[in-house]
């Protein structure tokens, strides 16, 4: 069911892409900017910030402007609140949410090591998206056996990689979740590059005006050249603009113009042209655009060219979440470290009833049966590890209420009642 991602549709048919080019001819390019404003009232940077859940502290920084399709860092970091200090060996299940809530990333668990850890992603869609963190602590025991202490999660108090570490004692606080908001900004790219005219450099940005570039809805890509050394509009370039996906060119305006000719190359008279075009296919494009002055411009920069990428999201891209997919009778889905951790988390089943756990996550998971309000197990049932996909049946003859965690991250937690 996860599969139904619409970046497997490679189909090879010849795209067919509408193209309408339009000369900005008499429209002062404040309006551009003025327009691509006012399409978002939300806020547009982003500022570091911190959750605190119970004594536990995540601090979350990213880029304070973050671009469609720009490859961010993010970083995180984790602390104990009361003393400030990292905190040791953290496993973390890193979520990506776009704007409509749809699930575009996902990490099984990343560790971290020092309380310290960072990620880069590449955020297609503009607007607030959200990033879910679940931080698990590493406890005393793990699929039954000592964790070495060590590898226990510690709070740092203090050292150095050369002197060794001095901590306080384990912290295994089970699992926290926190989430951040990242505002992502519409597609806005800006090259800077070398004319053929020695001495000249001219700035050419490439900017959407809708915030998102979706299959099947027209989209005017903008292109505004200005002088690299002082910022002023180049009028009169010429440009030649083709766009395509790996080596299939979707659409391709004619040569720009030379000394003599305007062949119906994009003629940007106040140094802005615009093209409006809609995509058939998901996926990456590039645009190569080759540019040239002509004898009337402002700049003599002569010719240059330079390329940029644009991502087209299929509007069908819906991710299932789990919690809401439907489940076959008497099964309970293993979801993973984020709370509900099963769902059902809670199941009331008839006596004689064979329950089947499927591991839909991505982590290895265990079921087994543990005395009610701990994490021992008391020997009823145990699935050992389940790998993702794979599933665990046992069949319920005593009337009765069954705890059971994962081994591995002790902290989900589900019940079968039996009657
Ligand atoms: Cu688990």
């Amino acid at each position: 069911m996860k599969t139904q991602r619409g970046l497997l549709l490679l189909s090879v048919a010849v795209l067919s892409v509408t193209m309408t080019a339009i000369l900005a001819a008499y429209q002062p390019t404040q309006h551009t900017h003025v327009a691509l404003a006012e399409t978002s009232n939300e806020a547009t940077q982003n500022t570091p910030l911190s959750n605190i859940s119970d004594g536990i502290k995540v601090d979350f920084q990213t880029p304070s402007t973050v671009y469609a399709n720009d490859l961010s860092n993010i970083q995180m970091k984790i602390t104990d609140e009361k003393s400030g200090a990292p905190l040791s060996h953290i496993d973390w299940a890193i979520v990506v949410k776009d704007p409509v809530g749809n699930v575009v990333y996902k990490t099984t668990t990343a560790h971290s090591h020092m309380g310290m850890m960072d990620f880069k992603y590449a955020f297609w869609m503009p607007g607030k998206n959200t990033i879910s963190l679940t931080t698990s602590s590493i406890g005393a025991k793990m699929m039954g056996m000592d964790v070495p202490p060590m590898a226990n999660t510690h709070i740092i108090k203090s050292g150095d990689v050369m002197n060794g570490w001095k901590t306080d004692p384990t912290d295994d606080f089970g699992s926290r979740t926190f989430e951040f908001p990242v505002y992502v900004l519409p597609e806005k790219e800006v090259r800077t590059i070398s004319g053929s005219e020695p001495g000249t450099s001219i700035n050419v940005e490439m900017s959407t005006t809708t915030p998102e570039v979706v299959v099947g809805k027209p989209i005017t890509l903008v292109f505004t050249v200005t002088n690299g050394k002082d910022g002023s509009m180049v009028t009169h370039p010429d440009m030649q603009l083709i766009i395509k996906q790996g080596s299939v060119i979707s659409s391709q305006s004619a040569p720009k113009g030379g000394m003599m000719a305007m062949t119906g190359a994009y003629h940007g008279h106040t140094g802005v042209m615009t093209v409006t075009t809609t995509f058939s296919v998901g996926g990456h494009y590039i645009l190569n655009a080759d540019l040239s002055s002509l004898p009337v411009s402002n700049l003599n920069f002569g010719t240059a060219s330079t390329r940029f990428e644009l991502h087209v999201a299929d509007s069908a891209i819906s991710v299932p979440s789990s919690s809401t997919a439907t489940l076959a009778p008497n099964t309970v889905n293993v979801l993973g470290v984020e709370s509900p951790f099963f769902t059902p988390n809670s199941i009331n089943i008839n006596t004689g009833t064979t329950l089947t756990f499927v591991n839909t996550d991505g982590n290895v998971h265990t079921v087994t049966s543990v005395k009610a309000g701990t994490q021992n197990p008391d020997g009823i049932f145990d699935s050992n590890m389940i790998k993702p996909g794979q599933t665990f049946s046992y069949k319920f003859d005593k009337a009765g209420t069954y705890e059971y965690i994962c081994t591995i991250h002790p902290h989900m937690h589900g019940t079968v009642i039996v009657s």
